[in-house]
């Protein structure tokens, strides 16, 4: 329990209610940059009560450091909040399960298909190629129009992950995949905008129309992820396995197989985990990716000398008579060193998913009492000036050398995978794509402002994600490319 009296506690802001309305009242409505900004006043690390939440703010790399890995398992718990347990039935996933045996069980399951699929990583990388040359064809044809380039952004980043869960994949139109785009850009509005009601529970105003459309959506992402169990197990055969859906399938009948009823009792691999945990990476796995996508795109806008740089650095190194491959990463520092610097300056988890003490800890020299919400500022850590030189500049020379080869780490504050037990589970992944996705796109386009239309702007809006307001590209076909015939 709680040694209330003499315990030495983070200091506590003394205006909490001030805190939820600041939210809602004029520019500071960004919770990242208002907490970021409270360290001034309170120091790196304070805490505040949301209702009957006890919260810690962590702003360092020192206390982050000591939350994900010198205490991780201290710190690796969740709370069950109403939107979370709405999407993933109470917890029966993996970003949102509290830490137990059954997420543990499920962490790894899912850790090991994702590896098989990376050893197979020509498989994968075969993949994301073949949506890398949908997407710029795509654009070829779309070129002379003003163009939103989320949509197609989406649609490629979702067809890899439809390819590793259900080894399956969409044509443009196909009725399924628009539905998808549509529900999960419902779940994202609704779980994502003002409303991570509790989540973040500072964020109280919660409308009802709001947790309509999110259960409406959910409604609609369940049918089709039920559909698609009801599928794989119809069609399972014990020997092949073609995707996660799979995977899971077969740790289900292993599992029953053995008899280990205590086993399964305990970790519960029912249907409900196996669907929601393909929820889990399935969202994870298209909002995260995007959204850097859109990132990276639009400081290629802002920043023409860094785009002529990565196209100068690939025409070197790849040229234009093939493809971008994964082999081709160590030689592509510049496309690297920009790829770690949006993830630096627009984190798309600026503030993680709240971890929780599963026992009474401690961070720094203070105490901190079991069941607190440890909330940490990957936004503060990201632009801490001892850390980082103009750390709201871009410049993606910080992450490299005088000779231009990649530093290992220019400063320990920058975490946009988190890091240690709820370390990000698809980051490898996600810099495949990133990569791959990146050096087809700057091979063969230039992005520029359309005629008539402004730069994006670049100041994000808080949510689940740090999202990228719309905003309008040329995609410029390079010249060289106009007398190429485009090779897929
Ligand atoms: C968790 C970042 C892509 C699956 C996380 C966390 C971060 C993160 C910061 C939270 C860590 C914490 O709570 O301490 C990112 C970024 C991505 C990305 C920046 C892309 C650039 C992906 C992809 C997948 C994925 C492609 C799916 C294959 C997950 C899962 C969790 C997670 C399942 C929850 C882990 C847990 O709670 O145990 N990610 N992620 N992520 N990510 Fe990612
Ligand atoms: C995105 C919308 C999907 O429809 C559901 C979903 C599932 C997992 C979530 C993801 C959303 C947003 C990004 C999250 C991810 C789990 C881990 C990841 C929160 C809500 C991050 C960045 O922490």
């Amino acid at each position: 329990g709680r040694k209330a009296q003499h315990a030495n506690y983070p200091i506590s802001l003394p205006t909490l209610p001030i805190i939820g309305s600041l939210l809602h009242l004029g520019n500071h409505s960004q919770p990242h940059l208002l907490f970021c900004n409270l360290q001034k006043k309170y120091g790196p690390l304070y805490s505040l009560k949301m209702g009957s939440n006890y919260m810690v703010m962590v702003n360092n790399h020192e206390h982050a450091r000591e939350v994900f890995l010198k205490k991780g398992k201290d710190f690796a718990g969740r709370s069950h909040t109403v939107t979370t347990d709405l999407l993933s039935r109470d917890g029966k996933d993996i970003a949102f399960a509290n830490y137990s045996p059954s997420w543990k069980f499920h962490r790894k399951l899912v850790h090991s298909a994702l590896c098989m699929f990376g050893e197979g990583a020509l498989a994968l990388e075969k993949i994301i190629a073949a949506e890398a040359a949908s997407l710029c064809q795509t654009l070829i044809d779309l070129r002379n129009q003003p163009l939103d380039m989320a949509p197609e952004l989406t649609r490629a980043v979702t067809n890899v992950v439809c390819s590793l869960c259900f080894n399956s994949n969409y044509k443009r139109g196909d009725p399924e995949f628009e539905s998808m785009l549509r529900y999960s850009q419902g779940i994202v509005d609704t779980v994502a905008k003002d409303s991570l009601v509790d989540i973040f529970p500072w964020l109280r105003i919660f409308p009802n129309k709001d947790l309509e459309t999110l259960k409406r959506c959910v409604a609609v992402r369940d049918v089709l992820l039920e559909k698609k169990l009801a599928e794989h197990k119809e069609a399972y055969s014990d020997n092949t396995v073609n995707d996660l859906i799979d995977a899971l399938l077969k740790a289900k009948l292993n599992m029953e197989n053995n008899n280990s009823s205590t086993l399964s009792k305990e970790v519960g691999l029912t249907d409900d985990h196996i669907l929601m945990t393909v929820g889990d990476i399935f969202g994870a796995g298209v909002e995260t990716t995007t959204t850097v996508l859109k990132w990276a795109v639009a400081y290629a806008m802002h920043y023409p000398e860094v785009q002529k740089k990565i196209q100068e650095e690939i025409d070197i190194k790849i040229g234009f008579d093939r493809q971008p491959m994964m082999s081709d990463r160590s030689r592509l520092p510049y496309l690297e060193a920009t790829i770690r610097e949006v993830l630096r300056i627009r984190p798309v988890a600026p503030l993680l998913v709240p971890h929780v003490a599963l026992k009474d800890s401690s961070i720094g020299k203070f105490n901190i009492p079991k069941g607190a919400r440890v909330v940490i500022n990957i936004w503060s850590l990201h632009h801490d000036e001892k850390e980082w030189v103009n750390p709201g500049n871009f410049d993606p020379n910080r992450f490299l050398d005088d000779n231009g080869n990649l530093v290992h780490t220019p400063s320990p504050s920058f975490f946009p995978f988190g890091a240690g037990i709820r370390v990000c589970l698809g980051e490898t992944l996600a810099k495949m794509e990133l990569f791959l996705f990146l050096a087809w796109l700057f091979q063969r386009f230039t992005v520029e402002v359309p005629e008539g239309h402004t730069l994006p702007d670049l100041e994000g809006k808080f949510g689940v994600v740090l999202q990228v307001k719309e905003f309008k590209v040329k995609a410029r076909l390079r010249e060289v490319w106009k007398d190429i015939a485009i090779r897929t």
